[in-house]
Parts: structure tokens; sequence; C-alpha cells
């Protein structure tokens, strides 16, 4: 009796606290509402699930509890009652699957008007590249990367001259418009996360993944890493900002380019060797 009242107890204490939990979706801020109707259909099916059994299990163990002189019949096979229940089942997980493969085919139906988006991951930070003015992004290779070149872009490709490359900062996007965003990594597995946007995708090291979403909430959004990727992993955030289309264009311009960014490091480079060889003079001298 007692055990079937805890067990009575386990099913009203999760329903309410699934009602009344303050943890629940983020408000949506992209075009992928189907995220959260899927998970809310296959809350609704494992939570029918969940509580018809264990309020069988309750009413077993409170009906057939030990009495004395009364004794269990043994009964190994029943046709029919299996054939309910692989129904049931069948049809519970379908209902819970197929869902999952209409939104998957729109994830990966990438819109032909999608602005391209690359996002580099790298133990522990976001960089972002932005076609430039051709609307093409230029070759990369990890092979590339150095101090100068963080994200790798193929010097000798002129696409790649006019990438626009932003590292280590905040991502703009304009409001209502899709993007592509194009995926690399140049260490380890990391997973590109913006938990408003609910799109993700994981980022594997040689190759390029891809998911489109289009923002449809101005503001800023914090940018995650879904996959554990070492002992910084939980640092591994930025930020996106989605703004009208004026602020976005105001930004865009403030950006700099490879070919800018690679003449400014060459500047550096040769004023540093330029101090050098002064500092030696001095020493020769003295
Ligand atoms: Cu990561």
């Amino acid at each position: 009796m007692v055990v079937a009242l805890i067990l009575l107890l386990v099913v009203v204490a999760s329903v309410l606290f699934h009602l009344t939990s303050p943890w629940w979706f983020s408000p949506l801020a992209s075009n992928w509402g189907y995220m959260d109707s899927t998970i809310i259909i296959t809350f609704w099916i494992t939570g029918v699930v969940f509580v018809a059994v264990i309020l069988f299990v309750a009413y077993c163990v409170f009906r057939f509890r030990h009495r004395e002189g009364i004794k269990a019949a043994y009964e190994p096979e029943n046709a029919k009652l299996e054939l309910w229940l692989t129904i049931g089942t069948a049809v519970g997980v379908a209902a819970m699957l197929a869902p999952g493969l209409v939104v998957w085919y729109d994830f990966v139906s990438v819109p032909k008007d999608a602005a391209k988006v690359e996002a580099v991951g790298k133990q522990w930070l976001w960089s972002y590249r932005l076609p430039g003015k051709d609307g093409v992004l230029g070759k990369s290779d990890t092979l590339n990367v150095s101090p100068d070149n963080p994200l790798g872009i193929d010097t000798k490709d002129p696409h790649g001259q006019d990438d626009i490359v932003i590292e280590s900062d905040a991502l703009h996007l304009p409001v209502g418009k899709p993007v592509k965003m194009l995926l690399r990594s140049t260490d380890v597995l990391h997973d590109f996360y913006v938990p408003q946007f609910r799109a993700k995708m994981d980022i594997v090291p040689g190759m390029v993944t891809y998911f489109w979403f289009a923002p449809t909430r101005a503001g800023s959004y914090e940018v995650l890493c879904a996959e554990l990727c070492g002992i910084g992993h939980h640092t591994m955030r930025g930020t996106v900002v989605v703004e009208d289309e004026d602020a976005y264009q105001e930004w865009l311009n403030k950006q700099e380019t490879f070919q800018q960014l690679s003449a400014q490091a060459a500047n550096e480079q040769r004023n540093k060797l330029d101090l050098v060889s002064r500092g030696k003079r001095v020493g020769f001298t003295e």
C-alpha cells in the first residue's frame, strides 16, 4: 500500500514540476518554431506513457499485493497483449520521430538567397568570416593558420582578400534575412549553438558543416559551444547581435578585410624588426 502511494506521488510531483517549472525554452528568436513543436510532441507522448506506466505499476502493486493463501498464476505468453503493446509502441515511436524528419528536411534545405557566414571554432573562442564584395569566401586550410592568419585563409586565392574577418568579437546579423552558417574548426570538435535560434550543428575538424536559420527578433544573444571541447569549453562563448538593416550596414562598414588585416600585421612586423635592428646598433656603438 505504501509503495503504491509513493508511486502515485511520483506521478503527481513529476507532472506538477513539469507544469510549474521555471526552466523552460528561452523565447524563440528564429524561424525554427518547429523545433519547439517537435519537443512538445515528444513531451506529450513520453509524458502520457510515463503516467500510464507508473499508474499501472502502482495498481499492480496494490491489486496483487501479498495475501495469505493466494497464489500467482504463471502466464508466459499472451499473444493478444503482446500484439497491442507492439502496435502501441510502434505508433508512439513513429509519432515522435516522423515530425523530426519533416523538420530535418527543412533544416538542410537552405534558401537560395541565404547570406553566407562562416563561424570558426577554436579552443576556446569563436571567430567569423563574411564574404567580401565579391560574395565568395576564399579558400581556407588549417595548415595556413598563423598568428597573423588565425582563420587559415589561403593568401593565394583572390576571393579571400576581401573576406571580412571578425576575430573573437560579436557577429552582427540583419533581422529577417536567412543565413547559411558554414562551420569550421581549426582544432577539435565544437558545436555552434545559440539557444534562442534553436538550430545548432557539430563542427568537425577537416570538414565544413552547415545549417541555416533566419533571425526573427532583434537583440543580443549568447553563442555557446555545445560540444565538450577541452578544459576551457565553458568559456567558449560569443555574442550574436541581431539588428535592423541600417545598423547592420553601419557595423559592416567598420569591419576590416583580410587584406587590411594582413597589411597591418606586416606593418607591425616591420616596425618590430626595425626596433630590433636599431637596438642592436645602439648596443654596438656603446
Ligand atoms: Cu568548443
